[in-house]
């Protein structure tokens, strides 16, 4: 398995997308999330530090856009954070998409302190954005990297926030928190349960509420979260 998290990791290095190799070789979900901690591993090993978890595919909007409907989880690390109004350069990436996400902050025992808005870039890996579930999973659930807004205390309620995604000022997606699992807050116990152990102060991302987006070069992309504010990114 380590050689599929070695492709893995030089197709993201490079920018060049790879054939489904982690379903053509005959792997299930369970053995795929072995792949994506050694591919993760790969990076910890280049000083990378891990940040946090995200949640993939929590809403029918992300299970539609890709063909897959089972809920996913990544490893976040502190190479993929982009501070909130930031420029990034998106010349690495292979076909880039960014997609409005809601943010939660965790304690050592694994509970929500603290919530954001948040943007996520996600870049998979294999050719024209297509994948099995075990793929995706290999692939460290298309993670590539994220922006998070201003944090604030936890308000009473999350569960029907409205939820837009601008490019260069005009809308492009529309949607709700109640998309994500019913109410983003469930996705921090899956995102706990799934990963088994956090640490205090990581990030946990839900997953988005609507479709992502492809990211061009020489855009300014927001995401605004009813009651919850905004945070934006810049791409070269
Ligand atoms: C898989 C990652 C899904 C989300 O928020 O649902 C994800 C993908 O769409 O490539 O990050
Ligand atoms: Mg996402």
């Amino acid at each position: 398995m380590s050689d599929l998290a070695e492709r893995l990791d030089a197709a993201a290095r490079d920018g060049v997308a790879i054939p489904q190799i982690v379903s053509a070789a005959g792997l299930d979900a369970a053995d795929a999330y072995t792949v994506q901690e050694a591919l993760v591993a790969r990076r910890l090993a280049r000083g990378e530090r891990l940040v946090g978890i995200k949640l993939g595919l929590t809403s029918r909007a992300k299970m539609a856009q890709v063909g897959v409907d089972e809920v996913i989880w990544g490893r976040l690390t502190d190479a993929m954070a982009i501070a909130d109004g930031a420029t990034v350069d998106t010349s690495g990436y292979i076909h880039p998409r960014i997609e409005p996400e809601v943010a939660f902050l965790l304690d050592a025992s694994g509970n929500a302190t603290a919530v954001a808005p948040a943007l996520e870039i996600i870049d998979s890996r294999y050719a024209d954005f297509k994948f099995s579930l075990a793929d995706v999973i290999a692939d460290n659930s298309s993670a590539a990297a994220f922006a998070i807004g201003d944090w604030k205390p936890l308000p009473g309620g999350l569960d029907n926030l409205g939820v837009l995604l601008e490019v260069d000022g005009r809308v492009v997606q529309i949607g709700s928190t109640a998309a994500i699992l019913g109410d983003p807050r469930r996705a921090v116990s899956w995102g706990v349960r799934l990963a088994g152990k956090v640490d205090p102060g990581w990030v946990l991302l839900a997953g988005a509420a609507t479709a992502a987006v492809p990211l061009a070069p020489g855009v300014h992309v927001r995401a605004v979260v009813e009651g919850l504010g905004t945070v934006a990114v810049r791409t070269a």
